[in-house]
């Protein structure tokens, strides 16, 4: 396994012909016996391409919404929900639960499809996407839906809300962990990095940010709307902890999470390699379904791709 990242884009990661992701269940330090499943990276693979079927299904019927940006992290999100959260789907308010924070707002669609699948409500409801009176609306409402941590949507906002926890659990002495997945387009905003500067001044090592690298934002690659390279290095200047992974790689995704466990006094940076769209051949790299939903004939031409 390696964290380096470099040329995680060049190979196609496929999850299945690494180490093998089963471990014993998690125990809570009180002894409560946590329920993630212990999938192999072939269930890992296959709960993968269950995510992107929801997604594509859910917003073609759904006739709007944000394909792309979820499509490109649905390893991460899978890692996470199905390995690495200390949770309870049946008890989302748990008080020692790690928090899971979508701070790209606009992958509502991908953040449904992984807690329905997790049990926190049914997958039955993920057809109500974007409806009139559904728990289930464009931008995620923390007051309405189980397992939404926070009410996101404006970019930029979430590794901020992500500080108030971290720092609340240290006062409060509790050891849970705060995930936050920020888009590479989003860190265009001046209040990530000032969110950035102050995780690392009050030393906040129970933060993981994670970074969907796509190299597209809503209307063309970063590249040449706002130049975010070198990415690592400005993390690293702002104190972080950082490691590169290809994001489609769940045994990297995975390795990475638990070493950025050992690592003291700082906040980790994932910068996960992803690719906008990913597994639907006619979406990637194409910044055209950032905002788009597919049409029948896309959605029955993605899910015959994604069988
Ligand atoms: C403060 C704010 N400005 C603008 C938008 C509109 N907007 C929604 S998504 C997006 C692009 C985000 O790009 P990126 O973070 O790279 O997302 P991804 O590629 O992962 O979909 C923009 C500009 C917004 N939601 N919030
Ligand atoms: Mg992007």
């Amino acid at each position: 396994m390696s964290l380096s990242g470099q040329g995680a884009k060049k190979e196609r990661a496929n999850p299945e012909a690494s180490a093998d992701t089963s471990a014993e269940a998690v125990t809570s330090p009180g002894g409560r016996p946590l329920p993630n499943p212990s999938l192999s990276l072939e269930e890992m693979a296959a709960m993968a391409k269950k995510l992107r079927r929801h997604i594509v299904t859910m917003t073609g019927k759904a006739g709007s919404g944000h394909p792309g940006g979820s499509l490109s992290a649905v390893e991460i999100v899978t890692s996470l929900f199905f390995k690495i959260l200390r949770h309870d789907p049946k008890n989302p308010r748990w008080a020692d639960r790690d928090r899971f924070i979508l701070s790209k707002g606009h992958a509502a669609p991908l953040l449904y499809a992984v807690l329905a699948e997790r049990g926190y409500f049914p997958v039955e409801e993920l057809s109500t996407l974007r409806k009139l009176n559904s728990r289930l609306q464009g931008h995620a409402d923390m007051t309405a839906t189980p397992g939404v941590e926070m009410s996101s949507g404006s970019l930029g906002q979430g590794l901020s809300f992500s500080i108030g926890i971290a720092l609340a659990g240290r006062l409060d002495k509790k050891d849970y962990r705060v995930y936050v997945l920020l888009g590479d387009g989003e860190c265009d905003e001046g209040q990530v990095w000032e969110a950035a500067m102050a995780s690392s001044h009050y030393k906040l090592d129970n933060i993981v940010a994670i970074v969907d690298h796509n190299d597209l934002q809503l209307d063309g690659p970063n590249c040449e709307i706002m130049n975010l390279e070198p990415l690592p290095e400005k993390f690293r200047a702002f104190g972080w902890n950082v490691f590169e992974v290809n994001g489609h790689d769940v045994s990297e995704l995975i390795a990475a999470f638990e070493k950025a466990k050992e690592v003291k006094g700082k906040p980790t940076a994932i910068i996960a390699h992803t690719i906008k769209g990913k597994g639907v051949s006619f979406m990637e790299g194409k910044v055209d379904f950032h905002g788009k939903a597919p049409n029948a004939a896309e959605v029955e031409k993605a899910l015959e791709e994604l069988k």
